[in-house]
């Protein structure tokens, strides 16, 4: 009896050689080559009067110097702006260089070539440059009031106004017995991975082909972009993902300036050229997200029972829309999470501001809208005196209701309709694991002794699995080992380990014979990328069906070769077997020498290659339509996002004096349908907890009113620390297959991370009974919060 690979939990198979320092990242690759720095603006808003690189050119080791002056074709035009929407009608990009004007502290404006980092670094600060410093546009009112304006054509900051309804909100909310409303903040944060941007290309000048390793969420993004812009052909660049140390949405669709100014360097100059991002330059020139400032209405009757939901909300999109709007697309449509409000209307302004551009970072606005939908169901049960569980409970979605449809559309205009879930079971899941019904006698008992106790919840649902489409090539080597390239990349999400447990139980081969590719295009040319929670719904799928495939030809093959019917086959542990005749069975290696119709035979006794045959003289030929080769790929497109949810609740503890905020207790109940490795999936619920608990409690980008990043390094931007995350976290799965994909999977990358802020608001005001309305809350915010209650 061979063992399922589905459910096991696998031990990653890429640890051992990360975890002794054996990792290949950007960084550690083509050594000796030209290296690269950038000047960047020191102003958030400014006009570029002049450039004078002079000083620069005499510099020993410095071989060259860009300006936007020096950029030609497709390079001289701004990036593009991706994801287009209708309503986006005044979208920016900027260009990969500044052309006249800079719009954020941190925008590239040369980039400078040397022998050494060493050298370029100076050679950045021996540029002149002249500006004239324009009023800057800092946060969310500041764009709001428009005073000034960012780019100077688009009126009022508003790069898109969107809305959307179902029903009608408005009489919806007039008529219901019960009215509240409430004004919610998120401030700005960031991805951190350890890791930052970092790409290094080398040009063949005589098979004009180019080069390029990027730390990307994307290979096949990085090469069609640099193909565009730099005027070459698909087919001349190869894009290789080596290690990535994190990602979390910073490294995803969109060119960065200096992924395609490394390469169009090295074409230029004949020789490698490297760039690997500092700490500094990650915080002031990558990307921020999360920033928001909402306003809800919301009607609903005795019971708790939402009738009407209205929200308006402003997103900070920073200076630029290299996303178009994704960000508060996403937050307007997934905010209603697993609950049914019947009414609903949401009506969102995209504002420019002189900062960083924001991109989607892990959970990409639906943390932003999961807080807003949680703290309006705290707020009602607050309003009604009820148990919060049970006003979330009777707005609950119910099994018998899947397939559900909103109403709404999402991004590219296909209907928002959920395809799984069981939201009471998770419920009661939930409860359970946290000890949610014993919890209020804990907490009068320990308020009693001066102790403030308090405990939350949040539930989700997540679109996952997006389109349009993954694909995967297997291949069975003559050894019987299989390799199966995978078109995205890995930032450390387990899926060398995760996709051999598919390929292994769809094919019926030993977990151990098969070894994952990611992230080569010249393995797997067509491939979209590592974002949305999408790789297990749409990579797993597409390893399934090749494998499906695969076996299916191995089978033929093998079928001819012991002259038995492919119905009698099976394979097992890499043997295709005659059911019922053990000994009448071809190793799946023997297939695959079977599938070549050029080969030499091997002696066993002399280990050599003796007899060299073409044709099928000894060997029973390949079916016509066959093709020589035991593999194959196939390719998954979903119809939809697969929509996976979950719940989460934490038990927190407040200090009265210090007003210090200490976990006591995190459980999660997830629902990521059929689990290919629970492990894995624990582990993705663990790390985005702990970025959760980063964006709730800690973690601000802290710009002043002239747009300077006052907290640009790990000094002042505070991240949690091992100490700062929960000491265990419980976790909970249920198994709700999604109908949609061959194996029933929903991603669960994002997961840990989205209901974070609403959990620890929703615990933070038990403890504390004051009103949590602005995230992060860190103690000094708790403690002034305390103090303005106090006052007021
Ligand atoms: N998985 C599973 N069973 C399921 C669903 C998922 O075993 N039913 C496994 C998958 O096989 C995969 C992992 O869980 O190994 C995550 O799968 P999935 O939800 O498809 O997410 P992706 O692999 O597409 O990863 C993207 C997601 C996103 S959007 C961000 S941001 C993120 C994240 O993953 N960035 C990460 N997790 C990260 N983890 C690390 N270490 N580093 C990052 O940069």
């Amino acid at each position: 009896m061979t063992t399922r690979m589905m459910g096991e939990k696998v031990r990653r198979v890429e640890d051992d050689r990360l975890v002794t320092g054996n990792g290949q990242y950007v960084d550690d690759l083509l050594p000796g080559a030209l290296e690269a720095a950038v000047l960047r603006s020191p102003h958030a808003h400014a006009r570029i009067v002049d450039i004078d690189v002079d000083p620069v050119l005499d510099i020993d080791g410095v071989v060259a110097v860009y300006t936007y002056e020096d950029l030609t074709g497709p390079m001289a035009q701004p990036l593009p702006v991706l994801i287009p929407h209708p309503t986006l009608t005044h979208g920016r990009a900027q260009y990969a260089l500044a052309k006249d004007e800079v719009n954020h502290v941190g925008e590239a404006i040369a980039f400078v070539v040397a022998r050494d980092r060493y050298i370029a670094e100076d050679a950045v600060s021996r540029i002149r440059v002249s500006y004239e410093p324009l009023p800057p546009v800092v946060g969310v009112e500041a764009a709001r009031a428009a005073e000034h304006l960012v780019h100077p054509d688009v009126p009022g900051n508003v790069a898109a106004r969107m809305e959307q309804s179902v029903g009608d909100a408005g009489a919806a909310i007039e008529a219901a017995p019960h009215r509240l409303t409430l004004e919610l903040d998120i401030e700005r944060s960031a991805s951190m991975p350890l890791e930052g941007r970092g790409t290094v290309a080398r040009w063949d000048t005589d098979a004009r082909r180019l080069q390029v390793w990027s730390s990307t969420q994307t290979s096949t993004g990085v090469r069609a972009a640099v193909a565009a812009k730099l005027g070459l052909d698909l087919a001349q660049v190869d894009v290789i993902t080596p290690d990535v140390g994190g990602g979390f949405g910073v490294k995803i669709l969109h060119p960065w300036p200096e992924e395609l100014l490394v390469p169009m360097a090295a074409m230029a100059l004949g020789q490698p050229v490297k760039f690997t991002e500092d700490r500094r330059e990650h915080f002031i020139s990558s990307a921020h997200e999360r920033g928001q400032h909402h306003e809800v209405e919301v009607g609903f009757d005795d019971e708790g029972r939402l009738r009407g939901l209205s929200v308006r909300f402003w997103h900070d999109h920073g200076a630029y829309t290299p996303y178009g709007l994704i960000v508060p697309i996403i937050t307007s449509t997934q905010l209603l999470g697993p609950y049914k409000p019947h009414n609903y209307r949401v009506v969102f302004e995209s504002l420019y501001t002189n900062t960083v551009v924001v991109t989607p970072y892990r959970g990409a606005g639906r943390p932003q809208g999961v807080y807003v939908m949680e703290r309006t169901m705290d707020a009602i049960a607050a309003h009604l005196g009820k148990d919060r569980a049970e006003v979330r409970a009777v707005n609950f979605i119910q099994p018998d209701e899947f397939p559900y449809d909103h109403g709404l559309t999402f991004q590219d205009g296909r209907p928002l309709r959920y395809d799984s879930g069981d939201f009471p079971a998770s419920l009661e899941k939930l409860k359970k694991l946290i000890g949610w019904d014993d919890f209020e006698a804990m907490r009068d008992e320990l308020r009693a002794r001066g102790r403030r106790v308090g405990i939350g919840l949040a539930c989700y649902v997540e679109g996952t699995g997006v389109g349009p489409y993954e694909g995967a090539h297997i291949q069975v080597e003559t050894s019987g080992k299989v390799k199966v390239a995978i078109g995205l990349t890995s930032q450390g999400q387990g899926h060398h380990t995760a996709f051999a447990q598919v390929v292994a139980d769809e094919l019926g081969v030993p977990f151990e014979d098969v070894e994952v590719v990611t992230g080569d295009t010249r393995r797997m040319p067509y491939a979209v990328g590592t974002f949305a929670s999408r790789a297990a719904v749409m990579s797993g799928s597409a390893a399934a069906l090749a494998a499906r495939k695969v076996k299916a030809k191995a089978l033929r093959i093998a079928a001819e070769a012991l002259e038995a019917s492919v119905d009698d086959l099976e394979l097992v542990d890499g043997v295709v077997r005659v059911k019922g005749a053990p000994d009448s069975r071809m190793e799946l290696g023997t297939v695959a020498v079977l599938s070549n119709p050029l080969r030499y035979a091997f002696d066993e006794a002399s280990k050599a290659a003796t007899q060299f045959s073409v044709g099928n003289a000894d060997r029973p030929p390949i079916a016509e339509d066959d093709q020589p080769g035991l593999e194959g790929a196939d390719f998954y497109s979903p119809q939809q996002s697969t929509f996976a949810n979950g719940m989460h609740a934490a038990i927190v503890e407040t200090d009265p004096d210090t007003a210090e905020i200490r976990i006591l207790r995190y459980a999660v109940v997830h629902d990521c349908g059929t689990l290919i490795n629970p492990m894995i999936v624990e582990g993705q619920i663990h790390g985005g907890v702990a970025q959760g608990v980063g964006g709730a409690l800690y973690e601000r980008m802290a710009y002043d009113s002239s747009g300077q990043l006052l907290n640009a390094s790990f000094m002042d931007f505070l991240m949690p620390f091992v100490t700062e995350v929960p000491e265990s976290i419980d976790i909970d799965h249920l198994e709700t297959p999604s109908p949609l994909n061959p194996l029933g999977i929903k991603g669960a990358g994002e997961a840990g991370v989205i209901p974070c802020s609403a959990v620890f608001a929703s615990a933070i005001e038990d403890a504390e009974g004051l009103p949590i309305t602005s995230m992060p809350i860190s103690p000094s915010e708790l403690y002034h919060l305390r103090l303005r209650h106090k006052e007021g």
